[in-house]
């Protein structure tokens, strides 16, 4: 699905501001037509989250349906065009009415989705966008969950969700909403692929299109505007002389337009799409870009902020971006599921490399029990063929987003799954197979310490393993002398039974900014410098590891639990995006790293 743009064809307009809202407490809303009118709302910004917007427990936590609505004048210079309505994402569940008819229903709360309502925009009259939005989790939805229902004494039904991940269920109209305009002639998809050969740039470029158009011509633009390449058709494959390669230090874009035109040389619909011409490949146990091996530094990030939880904010993102950049960090992960397309917009513009991730987080049947054993979940009946489903729909909707973006370099298929299963095969078989079919990227599945390196099943299946380690925090609490040995034998391990490479996607420990503590000790900001600078000594003896995520970019919350203080804090920075004191050292050798850095 194409991002709304304006261009010479299309128009685009921005519904984010603050929206009317109510809270369904007893699920009668579309019984009562709230979708006509809310009867007593109140306000809401859009987009965000609407768990920590007003001072109400019930709300924050609440489980259920809440309804937004706005409503707005069409310009009148739209009444010859097709119009859509797009969100960019919805938590979790939504369904959308338009001047009280439904639109849309969409599940999967970080993807986006879109109905043309062209027949019912009346120009005079201002159009009234009605959305329902629902919070609730099952075991067929990714990250799975459940809601359990209990009848209070007065008759009332008190619902608790249980989850299996660690970030909390913020919910709400996450990200930006627009109504765009789209011709009757259209571009539906452009699907980019590029490669080079000495200086020269090979744009492939691939052309949907909708109704009968007498050509299509394609050009590329370098960043003076000038014109570098140029094809025609709805497949080509366009020559750039002396090409700048784009990568994270020299994050080079080019525009590729695509036009439309009725043979009378009518322009009938124009789309761009930026263009960065590289390439990712996986060999030599290492991951490749432009053609060397580049090393990873980075993080595993959250969507999540003070106040605004999940819902986008330019503000925070830049700055993320910014202290990322300062501290050296060339990637990171999009854990645990699909980001707004503007964060991959700015990391595509500021050169980051990006470890796209499905929202496939907390497959394990119990979360991480503390005897360390893992419930098996596929064997068990867990894991449904509606689950599959919802997976494979989801990797297909993520690779159909995002395939056009350069900065995204690998699909991360899921995160800490219990893969020791024979069970497991079958089941991500079926969606790498999915992932293959529609794109050539590496993809990399997530393992948690606990497994086994001899009895994974799904590691010989992927391109790059990813391991989320923690010896020393999660076992031996305290105890880095242990914590390094058992770091070192499980990486041997691995080493010696797969020949992908291994990629840390997680090591950190909860530390307290402004706790200090000599000598150091859990929590105190020293453990956290010393953690890292260990684990950073064992990752050099290893020539497999090809790249290294802290967990996390920042503090972010959780649910309420005795092990969270205030949710996880194992930022490298806090949740206002200040710097703890490890970033000092960590800066220093993201910095200094002599291997390829992009
Ligand atoms: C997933 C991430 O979302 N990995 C978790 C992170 C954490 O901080 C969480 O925020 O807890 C790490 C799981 C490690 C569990 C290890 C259990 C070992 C028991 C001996």
């Amino acid at each position: 699905m194409l991002y709304p743009i304006d261009t010479l064809t299309r128009s685009k307009k921005n519904l984010d501001g603050v929206w009317n809202f109510q809270v369904d407490r007893d699920g009668s809303g579309r019984s009562q037509s709230w979708y006509n009118g809310l009867p007593s709302p109140i306000q809401m910004p859009v987009p965000s989250s609407y768990n920590d917007i007003t001072t109400s427990a019930e709300l924050r936590d609440f489980i259920g349906d809440v309804w937004y609505e706005c409503r707005l004048y069409i310009p009148r210079d739209w009444k010859k065009d097709n119009v859509f309505l797009r969100f960019g994402a919805v938590a979790h569940t939504a369904e959308v009415w338009v001047n009280g008819e439904l639109v849309v229903e969409n599940r999967n709360g970080f993807l986006p989705f879109e109905a043309e309502i062209t027949n019912l925009v009346r120009q005079e009259e201002k159009l009234h966008i009605s959305v329902r939005v629902n919070n609730e989790l099952t075991w067929e939805m990714l990250p799975p969950g459940e809601i359990v229902t209990k009848t209070l004494p007065d008759g009332r039904v008190e619902k608790t969700l249980h989850q299996q991940h660690d970030f909390f269920n913020y919910v709400g109209i996450h990200r930006p909403v627009y109504l765009y305009t789209k011709p009757d002639v259209s571009i539906e998809d452009v699907v980019v692929d590029t490669e080079f050969t000495g200086d020269v740039g090979h744009v492939h470029v691939g052309v949907e299109t909708k109704g009968e158009a007498a050509s299509i011509t394609l050009t590329v633009q370098n960043r003076d505007g000038e014109v570098v390449a140029a094809g025609s058709g709805d497949h080509a494959t366009l020559d750039i002389p002396s090409v700048q390669l784009w990568s994270p230090n020299h994050p080079y874009l080019y525009l590729l337009h695509c036009k439309l035109f009725y043979e009378n040389g009518e322009l009938l619909d124009h789309y761009v799409v930026s263009v960065g011409v590289r390439t990712v490949e996986v060999k030599d146990r290492q991951v490749w870009l432009n053609g060397s091996p580049v090393y990873l530094t980075g993080f595993g990030k959250h969507e999540d902020a003070d106040v605004r939880g999940k819902g986008y904010d330019a503000v925070t993102n830049v700055r993320d971006f910014n202290l990322m950049k300062e501290c050296g960090a060339n990637s990171f992960r999009t854990s645990h599921y699909p980001y707004a397309e503007e964060i991959l917009q700015l990391a595509d513009e500021m050169g980051f490399l990006v470890i796209d991730e499905t929202s496939a987080v907390g497959l394990l049947s119990q979360g991480v029990p503390a005897t360390g054993e893992l419930e098996p979940v596929f064997s068990n009946g867990r894991i449904t063929k509606e689950l599959k489903n919802y997976h494979v729909d989801t990797v297909r909707r993520l690779i159909e987003r995002d395939r056009n973006h350069p900065c995204v370099i690998m699909w991360s298929i899921s995160n800490e799954a219990s893969t020791m299963e024979e069970e497991a095969i079958p089941y991500f078989q079926r969606i790498i197979d999915e992932v293959r079919a529609l794109d050539t990227r590496p993809i990399m599945n997530v393992n948690l310490m606990l497994i086994e390196p001899e009895r994974c099943e799904v590691s010989p299946l992927v391109d790059v393993i990813g391991l989320n380690v923690y010896f020393g925090w999660y076992s031996t609490p305290g105890d880095l002398v242990k914590g390094k040995e058992d770091l070192h034998d499980y990486l041997s391990r691995w080493e010696s039974h797969h020949q992908q490479p291994v990629m840390i996607t997680e090591y950190g420990v909860d530390t307290i900014a402004g706790l200090h503590k000599s000598p150091p000790v859990m929590f105190s900001e020293e453990f956290q410098v010393e953690f890292l600078a260990t684990y950073h000594a064992v990752f050099d003896m290893f020539s497999n590891v090809g790249g290294e995520h802290i967990w996390n970019f920042a503090d972010f919350m959780t649910k309420q639990d005795t092990v969270r203080v205030d949710g996880n804090k194992k930022g490298l920075f806090t949740r206002n995006r200040q710097p703890k004191m490890a970033v000092h050292s960590v800066r220093e050798r993201w910095k200094s790293l002599k291997v390829g850095r992009g």
